[in-house]
C-alpha cells in the first residue's frame, strides 16, 4: 500500500464547477450517470484529467456529447486518465455499481433494505468517477429513480425541486443543492421511511423545516433529536452569529453505520444510536449523546461545509473546531464542569493512550496509508483541546472575532489549519506562530511543576518545565505555547490573591492564566503569609500530563477545597489512582495491602458533601478505570491491577456503608420517571451508590439491586442495575439477563446494551462468554454496532478479560479482525487497534499479542486499513 504525505499536496489539474447525477437504483446493480462541468485549473496549466474510482463497472465515457473510444482514455486500477481535454468541457460517465453487495458501508449501500450513502473520506469514488478530494467544490443536481413501492422516499442534498411518475412502477425525484460542496458531503437515501418534523425560525425570520427520517416503528423515538437540532440552531446563532442557509434540514437514522454520524449538506445520515431515544430505551447518557452528536453535525454546516478542508491532512480544521463547538454547546445545555470532566476523562483514556503508542500523530498528521485510520481521538479530541487553548489565550470575545474573520475570509473555500490560525491571530493582533507546534508535534507533553515557598519573603516561586512526550524524540521537541490556568489555595481552603513580585497584592486576581512559551519558566507570587497549595492547569487548560508531587494529605485537601470543580475531581482521581497503583504493586510482590484511613475519609467526604450535585458526586466517586491506570504502570500486570482496584472499591464501600446506604435511600427512585436535571442527577448518584454497596456481596444489597432492576421504569436505572448484576456471581444475574432479553430482543439498540453488559463482565471466563455471545443467534458480523457491542466492548472496556493470561482474549479479537477485514476494513482496523499497546505488558502477554498481530499481518490480500494499523504496531 502507498503512503501519502502532507507536503506532497498539489492542486488538481481541473476544477469541477457543477455536477449532475442520475441514479437508477436497482436491486441487482445501480447505474450512475455523472455529468461534470470541467474547467482547467490555471495554476496548473498542464497535465491530464485524473479521476478516482473504486469498484466501478465503466459503461461509457463521453466528452461534450461524444463517446470516447478505447484509446482516448485509460483506466488503471483506481484511476481514469484522459490526456487531451479542452480548457472547458462537459464529461459524462456512466457506471454500474453494486450497493446490494457493498459490505464496507462506504459509498452507496443498503441498510435494512434502504439505500444510503457514506462518502467521507473517500467513499464518493465508489459511486462514480470523480476528483474525489475536498478541495474540488461544486454545485450538485441529483435525479433519483427507483421502484415506487419499495422506495417511496428519495432524498438527497439541498432542495427538492421536482418529482414525476415514470409509469413503469418507478418514480423520480430531483434535488438541487445551491451551495458548492466537496464530494464527501454528497448524500442519497432511498427507502421506506417516515419523518418526525418541526419548524425552526431563524434569526432573520426564515422558516426551516427540520425532518428526522426513520423506519415508521421508530417515530416515537425522534423528539429528542428534533429538539436537540432546534437548540443547536439557536445556539449557533447566539454564540457565533451563524444562521442555517437552506430551507430544509434532514437527519436520517440508519442501523448499519461505521461511524457516529455524517454532516452531509442538508441531509445528515446518522447511526441510529445517535437519533433514537425514548425513556424506556435510552439512558440519560444516551440522551446526552444524541444531543451532542446532533449538534456536532449541525455545527459542521459552517465549520466543515461552508468552509471545508483543502486536503485530508487538515481534518482537524473541521473536526477539532466542531468538537470544541459541540462541547461548549453541551456545557451550556447542562453543567459546564460535568461536561468538562467527562470530556477530559475520555481524552485521557483514549487520546493520551493513542499519543503514547504506535499510532501517535500530530493533530495534523504528516502521512497516512488509509485516511479512514485518521478519524482519531487525536484529530478530534486533542484537536478540540488545541482550539480550546486558542479560546483561552484570546478570551471569549477575541475567539469570536477570530471566527468572524475566518468565515469572512473563507466562506465557500477549502482551506488549511494555517488559514484558521491566521484568522485568529489577525483578528486579535496576536502572534500565534509558535502555537503552530501543536499542529506539528505528536505526543502528550509532560509539564513538571515544582514550588518553593519563602516564608521570610512571603513569596511562592512556581517553576513549570515542559518535557518531551513519552515515545517522541527529545531532539524533535520544542517548547509549546500553552495557557496554564491556576490558583494558589491558602490553608483555610480559600484562593489567595495572585500578585506577581513587584506588583501590589491588593486587588490581584485569585486565578490567572500563565502563558508558557519556553521550556522552563518560573513565576514568583508575593504577599503570601502561609505556604499555599497550588492548583494547576485548572479545567485542563492545556492537554498535558501534569506532574506535581502531592501526597495523600494534600490531594485530600484539594479534593475538599479546590475552587475549581474540575481540579477537585482531578485531585480525587489522583488520590484513588495512586492508592490502586500502590496496591497493585504490593499484590504483584505478593504483599498484602491496606487501604488507608485517609483515603476512606476523603471518599466519605465526597459521598456526603452537600455542595455536590448528583452528577458531580457520581463522577467524584468513580475510580479511575483499569485501562486508564494501566497507562501509568511500568509493566502492566492486569491481574494485580484488577485485584487492587476491586480491593480498593470494596474497602471504600465497607468503610462508608452507612453513608452509601443513606445516599441510596435519599436518591433512589420515588415517583414516576422525569428527565429534568435534578432527576438525572439523582439517578446518577443513586446508581453509583448502589453499585458500591453491591461490592459488599451481601444478600441484602444484592436483593436491592435485583429489586431496582425489576422496578425500573426507565433505561437508565434498568441498565445500571443490570450492569451491576453482571459483575456479580449470583442467580439474579441470569434471571435479569433473560428478562431483559425477552423484553428487548426486537430493539437492536437495546439489544446492543445487553451484549455489551455481558461482554464487559469481569467474572472469570470472560473470553469464553464473549465467544459464546458471538455465536448467539442475534449476533451478526454485518452490523457494526453489534460487532462493537461484543468484540469492541470486550477489547476496549474489559481490561482483565481481554488480557486473560491464557491469551484466549487475544485470539478472539484477532479472529474477529480476520473475519471482518475483507468485508468491512474500517471496522476491522478499529478492532485491530486493540493490540496497539502490547509492548507495555509482561513478556508472556507481549508475545501472545505479537503473535495475534503477526497472524493478522499474514492474511492474504490484507486490506490497507488493517495493514496500516498492524504494521505500525509491529514496527
Ligand atoms: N465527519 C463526521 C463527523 O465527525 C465523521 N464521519 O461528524
Ligand atoms: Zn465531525
Amino acid at each position: 500500500p502507498r503512503e501519502i504525505h502532507r507536503l506532497d499536496y498539489r492542486p488538481p489539474t481541473f476544477w469541477v464547477d457543477s455536477v449532475a447525477l442520475e441514479f437508477d437504483l436497482g436491486e441487482e446493480g445501480t447505474v450512475v450517470t455523472a455529468r461534470l462541468s470541467l474547467r482547467r485549473n490555471d495554476e496548473v496549466a498542464e497535465g491530464p484529467l485524473e479521476l478516482d474510482g473504486e469498484e466501478l463497472e465503466t459503461l461509457s465515457v463521453a466528452v461534450d456529447g461524444r463517446v470516447l473510444g478505447q484509446g482516448e482514455y485509460t483506466i488503471e486500477g483506481e484511476r481514469l486518465t484522459i490526456p487531451d481535454l479542452p480548457a472547458r468541457c462537459e464529461l459524462e460517465t456512466k457506471v454500474r455499481i453494486h450497493p446490494e453487495s457493498n459490505t464496507q458501508l462506504s459509498g452507496l449501500y443498503l441498510s435494512s433494505g434502504n439505500f444510503c450513502t457514506q462518502c467521507e473520506a473517500e467513499g464518493f469514488r465508489r459511486i462514480t468517477w470523480f476528483l474525489d478530494r475536498p478541495d474540488v467544490m461544486a454545485t450538485y443536481t441529483v435525479a433519483i429513480r427507483a421502484d415506487k413501492q419499495r422506495y417511496p422516499v428519495l432524498l438527497s442534498n439541498g432542495n427538492r425541486v421536482g418529482e414525476r411518475d415514470l409509469g413503469d412502477g418507478r418514480h423520480e425525484v430531483r434535488w438541487e443543492d445551491p451551495f458548492v460542496k466537496p464530494s464527501y458531503l454528497f448524500a442519497l437515501v432511498a427507502g421506506q421511511l417516515a419523518s418526525h418534523a418541526g419548524d425552526f425560525t431563524t434569526v432573520s425570520g426564515r422558516t426551516v423545516r427540520c425532518e428526522i427520517w426513520v423506519e415508521a416503528h421508530n417515530l416515537d423515538k425522534c423528539d429528542h433529536a428534533l429538539r436537540s437540532l432546534q437548540a443547536a440552531m439557536r445556539w449557533d446563532e447566539e454564540q457565533f452569529g451563524r444562521e442555517y442557509d437552506l430551507d430544509l434540514y434532514m437527519i436520517v437514522a440508519v442501523d448499519d453505520f461505521n461511524m457516529g454520524a455524517m454532516e452531509n449538506k442538508g441531509l445528515n445520515i446518522f447511526n441510529s444510536k445517535f437519533v433514537l431515544a425514548r425513556p424506556d430505551t435510552a439512558t440519560d447518557d444516551d440522551y446526552e449523546g444524541v444531543e451532542g452528536v446532533v449538534a456536532h453535525e449541525y455545527f459542521h454546516n459552517w465549520t466543515g461545509n461552508r468552509v471545508t478542508c483543502r486536503d485530508w491532512f487538515q481534518l482537524t480544521l473541521k473536526e477539532g473546531l466542531t468538537v470544541f463547538r459541540d462541547q461548549r454547546f453541551s456545557a451550556d445545555m447542562g453543567s459546564e464542569p460535568v461536561k468538562r470532566i467527562e470530556d477530559v476523562a475520555m481524552l485521557r483514556l483514549r487520546q493520551y493512550a493513542e499519543d503514547a503508542g504506535p499510532m501517535a500523530h500530530p493533530i495534523r498528521p504528516e502521512s497516512y496509508i488509509s485516511m479512514d485510520n485518521f478519524y482519531t481521538a487525536t484529530v478530534y479530541e486533542k484537536g478540540s483541546e488545541v482550539i480550546r487553548m486558542v479560546d483561552t489565550l484570546l478570551g471569549r470575545d477575541g475567539f469570536r472575532r477570530g471566527m468572524d474573520l475566518y468565515f469572512e475570509r473563507h466562506d465557500g473555500q477549502a482551506v488549511t489549519c494555517d488559514d484558521f490560525r491566521a484568522a485568529m491571530a489577525d483578528a486579535n493582533g496576536r502572534d500565534l506562530a509558535q502555537f503552530e507546534r501543536w499542529y506539528t508535534q505528536a505526543g502528550t507533553p509532560r509539564l513538571v511543576a515544582t514550588g518553593r515557598f519563602d516564608a521570610a519573603a512571603g513569596t511562592y516561586s512556581l517553576t513549570l518545565r515542559q518535557e518531551c512526550p513519552t515515545g517522541q524524540r527529545e531532539e524533535d521537541f520544542r517548547a509549546l505555547h500553552m495557557p496554564i490556568r491556576m490558583g494558589l489555595i491558602g490553608p483555610d481552603g480559600a484562593d489567595q490573591p495572585l500578585g506577581f513580585e513587584g506588583e501590589a497584592a491588593a486587588g490581584a486576581p485569585t486565578e490567572r492564566v500563565l502563558e508558557l512559551t519556553e521550556r522552563e519558566q518560573t513565576f514568583v507570587f508575593a504577599g503570601l503569609t502561609a505556604e499555599p497549595v497550588p492548583s494547576l492547569a485548572r479545567g485542563l487548560s492545556a492537554p498535558v500530563l501534569l506532574e506535581l508531587e502531592e501526597d495523600e494529605q494534600r490531594l485530600a485537601f484539594r479534593l475538599a477545597h479546590d475552587s475549581d470543580a474540575f481540579n477537585r475531581w482531578d485531585a480525587g482521581q489522583r488520590l484513588f489512582g495512586a492508592a490502586i497503583l500502590a496496591g497493585a504493586a504490593a499484590l504483584a510482590r505478593g504483599d498484602e495491602f491496606q487501604v488507608s484511613k485517609g483515603l476512606v475519609e476523603a471518599f466519605r467526604a465526597v459521598v456526603t458533601d452537600p455542595s455536590l450535585d448528583g452528577s458531580m458526586r457520581s463522577l467524584a466517586m468513580a475510580l479511575p478505570s483499569e485501562l486508564e491506570l494501566a497507562q501509568r504502570m511500568e509493566i502492566v500486570d492486569p491481574d494485580a491491577l484488577h485485584r487492587a482496584r476491586r480491593a480498593v472499591r470494596r474497602a471504600l464501600a465497607e468503610g462508608t456503608r452507612t453513608e452509601l446506604a443513606a445516599l441510596w435511600e435519599r436518591a433512589k427512585p420515588s415517583g414516576a420517571y422525569s428527565n429534568d436535571r435534578a432527576s438525572i442527577d439523582r439517578r446518577r448518584e443513586a446508581n453509583v451508590a448502589l453499585a458500591y454497596l453491591s461490592c459488599l456481596e451481601s444478600p441484602e444489597w444484592t436483593a436491592a439491586v435485583a429489586a431496582h432492576f425489576d422496578g425500573a421504569d426507565n433505561m437508565t436505572d434498568s441498565q445500571a442495575a443490570l450492569a451491576t448484576l453482571c459483575q456479580l456471581d449470583v442467580p439474579d444475574r441470569q434471571r435479569a439477563l433473560e428478562a431483559f432479553y425477552a423484553k428487548w430482543k426486537g430493539d437492536p439498540l437495546v439489544l446492543d446494551k445487553w451484549f455489551t453488559l455481558q461482554a464487559t463482565s469481569v467474572l472469570p471466563g470472560a473470553p469464553t462468554r464473549v465467544a459464546a455471545l458471538a455465536h448467539h443467534p442475534d449476533f451478526t458480523w454485518r452490523n457494526p454496532n453489534r460487532v462493537r457491542s461484543v468484540v469492541g466492548a470486550f477489547a476496549m472496556a474489559n481490561h482483565s478479560g481481554f488480557h486473560s493470561a491464557d491469551g484466549s482474549g487475544y485470539t478472539l479479537v484477532a479472529d474477529a479482525v480476520i473475519e471482518l477485514q475483507g468485508a468491512n476494513p474500517q471496522l476491522a482496523s478499529r478492532l485491530a487497534g486493540s493490540f496497539n499497546h502490547y509492548k507495555r505488558y509482561d513478556q508472556h502477554r507481549q508475545q501472545a499479542m505479537r503473535g495475534a498481530l503477526e497472524r493478522i499481518a499474514a492474511v492474504d490480500g490484507l486490506s490497507k486499513d488493517v495493514y496500516e494499523i498492524v504494521h505500525r504496531a509491529l514496527a
